[in-house]
């Protein structure tokens, strides 16, 4: 047997209690049992009674069966010693306060539930020395927390035994008004030395006889009587009752006696065999509830806490303090498992290795997480009504954000140039004031120089006191003031001369920008002028394209007198209907066209208006992009203008053509005579409009 008992209650001179909250911590929270739902077995009753003697056959049954997986019988060999929680003969009590087992059973049961099953032993209560109220705080505290309360009895059920559950069936009656479910889940009365077999079977049956005929209401009896006997069954999901047979003269009277089955009756062990496995087998486990929640390990250090704190005065508490109590325990395990939720999901998002997040990424993420945990406190079922919860959430609103500030402080150390700031302050001023002092020297400004040089030893010294503090990890209340100086050094100083500095430096890149984009003509111009510069450059291309026009003009001199037989109206017709077409289709070809210009034109205001905003902000994009679109413009001029003297050479082709079948018609008149005469008139005619047609895209 690997465990051993922990005092987790302890009675002290002046009968008040003492929680061992580190130890009931150390059990519960270990990492296989925390999340379980919790089995609280306790046995309470007067002492002397052989409770702590029942509870190491428990044990050896839990270890037989969870933890060494044996399969013969539990109750082991004839020979071997009792041991566990200590149990003694005499008449002198053992054990006091409320001890725990320190190994907890896990289980899984047939329906699911992964259970952790807890064995409580408590102080014999009702006895010589323990005063009424302390004996009632135990049977109490131990009932409170347990979802099975093995009432140990000797002999019978008597009447001032019923009584001592009156505490509990009050506490219970306004539980049950204020959450609907009933707060305790089984009281098993368990009779010692049952004398009379012959009324009543040992065992449960026989035991249930008993219990009933007990708990009976009939109208002889005191009306309060009446209605501890009802609320003992409306307060508890399960009443019963099992009777042992006397375990025999050795167990009761032999000093030497040391808990060896030899030495114990059969019968006992008989019945022990029927009624450890009806309170242990997996699947008669019974999980603690409270406010019809299952009850996990980590919750019930809270209960404990906050029973004792209230079992702590001189009179016993009133049922209702009782309740609050719960209710109070009840919402301080909400809060504790939303904090959880919050920790585990912001540990996801910032905790240990994670990289460094902006501040407002960060808060964001807190504000997702935090709505998360209180949703998820706010969702649980609570006693105490809605005003009692509110002060519990505005209670978890304050930790979350207590817990957020560790988390900011946490992401913020991991930001590199941070971490570094106080060193490069330090760095920073010795330098500046090394070459201040430097220029003092040299204007014979010796007192200034001085001063200067002693800023900077300064300096140099905090670098080096920092940098020890940091790698010995001693001094760090030190180390924070020379981190705080540095921040404000930072702060008030060189950051605004930094951001200056930036600013200038941006300006700076966009006028060296500006220039560049128009080639180093000015140091500083508007947009308004880069445009017009960019438009005269477009202009100046589509004039160095004279010579293609100069032809083109030639040609159109060439064409009129070679059509000037024609009649005008003939030629207008024409010539409107190819200026329509043109205007249609394509750019007209005319050099002197102002639709070259208005093209580009178009593309630069667009270009302007884009620049206009850009300029505005006052920035290198700006002038850069009106480089870019009007590059952009000269492109598309280009191509309009391969286009057009594609479109020339074609119509130089044609009057060729008709200057070789027509060779006098290059002096004027020739009228309609004008055409080819070998062919008929209307094929002439047609040929001559046609050529009418092409030349016109000259002539507009
Ligand atoms: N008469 C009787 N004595 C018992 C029984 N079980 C244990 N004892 C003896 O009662 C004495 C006290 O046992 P203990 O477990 O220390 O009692 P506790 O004070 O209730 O924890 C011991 O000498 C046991 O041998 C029982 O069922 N009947
Ligand atoms: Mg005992």
């Amino acid at each position: 047997m690997s465990g051993k008992a922990l005092q987790i209650i302890t009675t002290l001179e002046d009968h008040s209690f003492v929680l061992n909250e580190e130890e009931l911590s150390e059990v519960l929270m270990r990492d296989d049992v925390k999340d379980r739902y919790i089995c609280v077995v306790s046995v309470a009753g007067s002492f002397r009674k052989g409770k702590s003697f029942l509870l190491d056959f428990f044990l050896r049954y839990m270890y037989a069966n969870v933890v060494n997986h044996e399969t013969g019988d539990w109750l082991g060999n004839d020979t071997q010693p009792l041991t566990g929680f200590s149990w003694r003969g005499g008449s002198e009590r053992d054990t006091t306060g409320i001890l725990m087992w320190s190994d907890i059973f896990c289980i899984d049961t047939p329906n699911g539930d992964k259970v952790a099953v807890i064995l409580l032993d408590t102080q014999g209560t009702f006895d010589s020395q323990s005063t009424v109220r302390e004996c009632a705080t135990v049977f109490a505290l131990s009932t409170m927390v347990s979802s099975v309360q093995i009432y140990n009895l000797s002999q019978n059920i008597q009447e001032d035994d019923l009584q001592h559950l009156q505490l509990f069936t009050e506490y219970g009656r306004l539980a049950l008004a204020d959450t609907g479910t009933k707060p305790f889940q089984r009281l098993q009365f368990l009779v010692r030395d049952w004398s009379f077999p012959y009324e009543a079977d040992y065992g449960a049956s026989g035991g249930d006889l008993i219990l009933k005929r007990r708990l009976e209401i009939s109208d002889r009896q005191h009306p309060e009587l009446q209605s501890l006997r009802r609320h003992i069954s409306s307060c508890f999901d399960d009443v019963s009752c099992f009777l042992m047979p006397h375990p025999g003269l050795d167990v009761a009277t032999n000093p030497k006696f040391d808990g060896r089955l030899k030495d114990i009756r059969t019968e006992f062990k008989q019945n022990l065999r029927s009624l450890v496995p009806m309170l242990l087998s997996p699947e008669n486990l019974v999980i603690k509830k409270i406010n019809g929640q299952k009850v996990r390990a980590k919750d019930l250090i809270q209960y404990f806490q906050s029973y004792v704190a209230i079992y702590k005065g001189n009179e016993l508490p009133e049922p209702k303090s009782m309740l609050v109590a719960t209710a109070e325990a009840n919402h301080l395990t909400a809060i504790a498992a939303a904090k959880e939720l919050y920790n585990q999901l912001m540990q996801d998002v910032c905790g240990g290795t994670r990289p460094y997040l902006s501040s407002a990424h960060l808060e964001s993420e807190h504000l997702r997480v935090k709505d998360k945990a209180i949703f998820q406190f706010l969702a649980k079922r609570k006693m105490g009504g809605e005003e009692f919860t509110e002060r519990f959430r505005q209670q978890l609103d304050e930790d979350i954000e207590t817990m957020f500030e560790s988390y900011r402080a946490h992401n913020e150390s991991k930001n590199i140039f941070k971490a570094a700031r106080t060193p490069a302050v330090f760095f920073a001023v010795a330098v500046i004031f090394y070459i201040l002092s430097g220029i003092f020297g040299l204007f014979g400004l010796y007192t200034f120089a001085n001063f200067s040089s002693l800023i900077m030893g300064l300096s140099l010294l905090l670098l080096v006191l920092w940098s020890y503090v940091r790698y010995s990890g001693e001094l760090t209340a030190f180390g924070n003031k020379i981190d705080h100086l540095a921040n404000f050094l930072w702060d008030n100083f060189m950051k605004p001369v930094y951001q200056g500095c930036i600013s200038k430096g941006i300006q700076h890149v966009a006028t060296q920008a500006s220039e560049h984009a128009v080639g180093g003509s000015s140091s500083r111009c508007s947009i308004a002028e880069l445009n017009e510069y960019a438009q005269r450059q477009m202009l100046q291309r589509s004039q160095t394209k004279t010579p293609a026009i100069d032809k083109i003009g030639q040609l159109k001199q060439q064409r009129k007198q070679q059509h000037q037989q024609e009649t005008i109206a003939t030629k207008n017709s024409i010539s409107n209907k190819s200026e329509q077409r043109h205007k249609d289709i394509a750019p007209p070809s005319t050099p002197t066209n102002n639709n070259y210009i208005e093209k580009p034109q178009k593309l630069k205001q667009t270009s302007v208006n884009n620049n206009a905003t850009n300029a505005a902000n006052a920035t290198a994009f700006g002038n850069i992009w009106s480089k870019f679109s009007a590059s952009c413009s000269d492109a598309k001029q280009q191509k309009l203008l391969q286009k057009q003297q594609q479109q020339q050479q074609k119509q130089n082709m044609t009057s060729k053509t008709l200057q070789a079948a027509n060779p006098s018609g290059g002096g004027g008149g020739g009228g309609g005579g004008g055409g080819d005469s070998t062919l008929p008139s209307n094929v002439t005619n047609r040929k001559k409009r046609k050529s009418k047609k092409n030349n016109n895209n000259f002539l507009n």
